[in-house]
């Protein structure tokens, strides 16, 4: 066997193990994604649900528009989750597929030679002949990401076909394409700047569920800052990261321009200069990154450097041009990654990625919609209060006209117990539609839209009228001077007649009408008259105190129906923004409760890895 096969078969000897190890690590995180992922859309859907859709509260309500500007705050979070959760899918997607592989993403410039490399890793040559191809033990299954991109033969059949990756001046990679051997899945991809947006995001997608990202620098110019921002961008994810310098060799072509006679390494003092250069600009971002963003580990801090020429590795016939070339360091790398750190980040990246997304939810997003509730809340309890107020001054101007409305119909129908109250009830309902007109405007558009309390229901009870009269003993003797200096003086000259002998009434002036003067007469008759006869004393009317207790029952009606119509209209009107409310703090507490059971949970799964 040719050298070159000998490392070659090493490496795919490597991968074919491990994809046995990366099928036993099945990794529980679709239960813990799904139960997250439910949790979170009940929220979203409990926000979203404007709860003033159906109600026919004024449009100018002030709750309105604030409900409107919350629903649409929420909604814009809502879709930034649905976004990640679309990722999370693909994630699960790329995890089924590349689940049992290490999972490594190829990014680099245009022309770095990122496609060579993928081919040397595929068959040991970086363009192979159709008899490499053939004769590939294993032999690599090539695959292409349907994009938008058509410029090449991008069908997964020419793919198939085609089976490896075109490489050259003139063959730009324009989709995302790649190859899996056991154990290994490698992905190849547009150079930078020259991708276009589906490229661009799908390339994210794939660095996210990368195991290993490979950053690839051509040795005609290593580490341009270009590049570096490039790097600088990935380095916030925390991957296995190694910037592979490509191209570490010096070659000289025949008069025609295209084939390389001779190839040799670069120096080796060229190729650590390239190496150190590379590596300190690595360690400026890691620090600018590390100063940044204090919480992210990053992956820069363990990046590895390699310098390689894989034309070299491909060309030579000893067995020391693997070690010369580069390849030697970088296939070991590889296998390292694979073997010691491969499973690891297998199992506690998709863990990682969704202890992000949660402590993201939890500490951004769901102290975000708290404050828009809270704010609801506000507005709501505002409302409530403004109403109450409202409905004070409402009592207060109702007593002011029922008081006088009840003295003048006490006085027009005094003794007619039913005329006065058809009348009061009649006058009660027209007072209440008034005064309470003000109030159902603060919630309805139109008077009529609002069912306004059936005071039918509402029998008012009512004292009633009756004459006031009083009995009393009168004396056979009587002393009629002073009985009638006492009444002179009692009565102030009203007309008083004694009729003697006889029952005849006593008739006091209509001016004695509370029932406290007529007692007290009595009484003070009684000491005066001395007899076995009795005179009965009509003592006026009770209109007074029909009057005053027709107002207290009234007053007391008008409150309880006043409290009965600010209840029905908050049911009416309010109800729903204080459900909506309940609901979403309900499936809040929740979704924290999950959250904070699932970080329990992933984090010690991940301690367990180590
Ligand atoms: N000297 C040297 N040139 C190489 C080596 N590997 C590839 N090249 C050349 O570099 C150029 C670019 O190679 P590709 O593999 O197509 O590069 P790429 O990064 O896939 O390019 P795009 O897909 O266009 O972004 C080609 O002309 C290759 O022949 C190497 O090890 N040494
Ligand atoms: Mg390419």
């Amino acid at each position: 066997m040719a050298p070159i096969n000998t490392h070659r078969a090493a490496l795919m000897n490597t991968f074919k193990q491990l994809e046995q190890d990366f099928k036993h690590a099945k990794i529980q995180v679709e239960t813990l994604e799904t139960q997250f992922l439910d949790a979170l859309s009940a929220v979203a859907a409990a926000a979203q649900k404007d709860p003033l859709s159906d109600s026919q509260l004024r449009q100018d309500h002030p709750l309105r528009s604030h409900i409107a500007e919350s629903v649409s705050d929420i909604t814009v979070l809502v879709s930034e989750w649905q976004q990640k959760i679309k990722n999370a899918e693909r994630h699960t997607k790329f995890r089924e597929r590349y689940g049992d592989s290490l999972l490594v993403f190829v990014y680099g410039k245009v022309k770095a030679g990122k496609s060579s490399f993928g081919n040397f890793i595929a068959y040991g040559k970086t363009d192979p002949s159709d008899i490499d191809i053939k004769a590939a033990e294993p032999s690599p299954k090539f695959f292409i990401e349907e994009t938008t991109a058509k410029t090449e033969a991008t069908d997964q059949d020419a793919m198939a076909s085609q089976r490896q990756f075109r490489v050259g001046r003139t063959e730009t990679t324009s989709a995302i394409q790649g190859f899996c051997l056991p154990g290994l899945t490698w992905v190849d991809s547009p150079g930078l700047h020259s991708k276009t947006e589906a490229n661009g995001k799908l390339a994210q997608d794939y660095v996210n569920a990368a195991d290993l990202v490979l950053f690839l620098s051509h040795a005609n110019a290593p580490g341009r800052r270009s590049d570096l921002q490039e790097i600088q961008n990935l380095g916030l994810k925390n991957h296995a990261l190694a910037v592979v310098i490509t191209g570490s060799d010096t070659y000289e072509e025949d008069d025609a321009g295209n084939l390389i006679k001779i190839i040799r390494m670069m120096s080796d003092v060229d190729r650590d200069q390239q190496k150190n250069y590379v590596q300190q600009e690595l360690d400026n971002i890691a620090e600018i990154i590390a100063f940044q963003h204090p919480e992210t580990k990053s992956m820069l801090k363990e990046a590895k450097v390699f310098s390689v020429s894989a034309w070299y590795a491909e060309r030579s016939e000893e067995l020391s041009s693997w070690d010369k070339s580069g390849m030697i360091d970088f296939v070991n790398f590889m296998m390292e990654t694979a073997q010691g750190r491969g499973i690891r980040i297998k199992k506690a990246r998709p863990l990682e990625n969704l202890r992000a997304f949660l402590i993201e939810v939890e500490s951004r997003d769901l102290n975000h919609i708290e404050t828009v509730i809270q704010k609801t809340t506000d507005k709501l309890s505002f409302a409530r209060k403004e109403i109450a107020r409202i409905s004070e001054r409402v009592l207060r101007d109702m007593r002011t006209d029922l008081t006088q409305t009840i003295e003048s119909l006490a006085n027009k129908y005094a003794n007619d117990n039913s005329a006065f109250k058809a009348n009061i009830t009649k006058e009660y309902k027209t007072v209440w539609l008034k005064y309470t007109a003000r109030l159902i405007e603060q919630y309805a558009e139109r008077l009529d839209s609002a069912t306004a309390l059936d005071l039918d229901e509402t029998d008012i009870e009512l004292p009633e009228f009756a004459k006031h009269t009083e009995t009393i003993r009168r004396k056979r003797e009587i002393n009629k001077k002073r009985g009638a200096t006492l009444g002179t003086a009692l009565f102030g000259g009203a007309a008083i007649l004694l009729t003697g002998g006889m029952a005849t009434p006593l008739v006091i002036g209509a001016t004695l009408a509370s029932g406290y003067a007529g007692d007290k007469l009595g009484e003070m008759a009684g000491a005066y008259f001395d007899s076995d006869d009795s005179v009965v004393i009509d003592l006026g009317d009770n209109r007074e105190e029909v009057s005053i207790e027709t107002r207290k029952h009234l007053i007391n009606q008008a409150e309880h129906n006043l409290q009965a119509l600010i209840e029905f209209l908050d049911q009416t009107y309010y109800q729903s923004t204080e459900s909506w409310i309940a609901t979403i703090r309900h499936k809040i507490q929740r979704l924290r409760q999950e959250i904070e059971q699932q970080r329990i949970q992933i984090n010690s799964e991940l301690s367990k890895l180590g």
